[in-house]
């Protein structure tokens, strides 16, 4: 059981890069954990203004998840790598996002990473998700909203949509579950903000001078 994991421990350390703060800090931006939701994440480091920022927050922090997925994808089979470790990478990197090693385990909600976990799965699951989030997105403005509509809905296309019965795959699925609770209960200040009517619209700014 050595390579299961030494590749998962090696996705828990790529998914402990927190892209919000590394990007900011590149682009001399102020740090995402002091505005706005405090969040260090794609849609908060939107608020500081910088679209380009936000966006290779998104993609940066959607290939740490995709990457250690694809590696075990292609490579894994001479090292005995099988779905069970792709599972395991992939709840990895997403745990790296969410308590980062390298930032006092003070991570995000798991949103990009988990896209990229689910586009690493099956391209089609990624879409679909992705697809699901812009919907909501779209039509109700709320970031977190579309994140936990998003969540709700990955697993059932994963079990509705795989080729075969859902059970020949049960790590994978479990691992997708598994992601879209955590990622709910990380988005629980969010939900309370959505019922109280107050929370921050996509495409409002956020005071960074705090
Ligand atoms: O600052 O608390 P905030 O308002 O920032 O942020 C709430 C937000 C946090 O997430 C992000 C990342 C935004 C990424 C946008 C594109 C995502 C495409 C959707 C994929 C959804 C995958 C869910 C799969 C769960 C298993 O929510």
């Amino acid at each position: 059981a050595f390579y299961p994991i030494l590749a998962t421990l090696a996705a828990y350390l790529i998914g402990s890069l927190s892209f919000a703060v590394i990007v900011s800090r590149v682009m001399g931006l102020h740090d995402p954990r002091t505005y706005g939701s405090g969040n260090p994440g794609a849609t908060n480091v939107l608020r500081s203004g910088s679209k380009a920022a936000a966006i290779a927050t998104l993609l940066l922090d959607a290939i740490k998840g995709w990457l250690p997925v694809a590696l075990v994808h292609w490579f894994g089979r001479p090292y005995g790598l099988g779905d069970g470790t792709l599972a395991a990478v992939g709840l990895a990197a997403f745990l790296g996002h969410l308590y980062p090693v390298f930032f006092r385990f003070q991570g995000g909600k798991g949103v990009a990473t988990a896209l990229g976990v689910l586009l690493g799965i099956s391209g089609w699951l990624g879409l679909a998700t992705a697809l699901t989030w812009l919907i909501i997105a779209y039509f109700f403005r709320y970031s977190s909203l579309a994140s936990l509509v998003a969540a709700v809905f990955a697993p059932l296309y994963y079990v509705l949509f795989s080729g075969v019965a859902w059970y020949a795959e049960a790590p994978v699925t479990a691992a997708i579950i598994a992601m879209g609770l955590l990622l709910i209960w990380r988005h629980r200040e969010n939900i309370k903000r959505l019922m109280a009517g107050k929370e921050s619209r996509l495409g409002k700014k956020a005071d960074t001078k705090a």
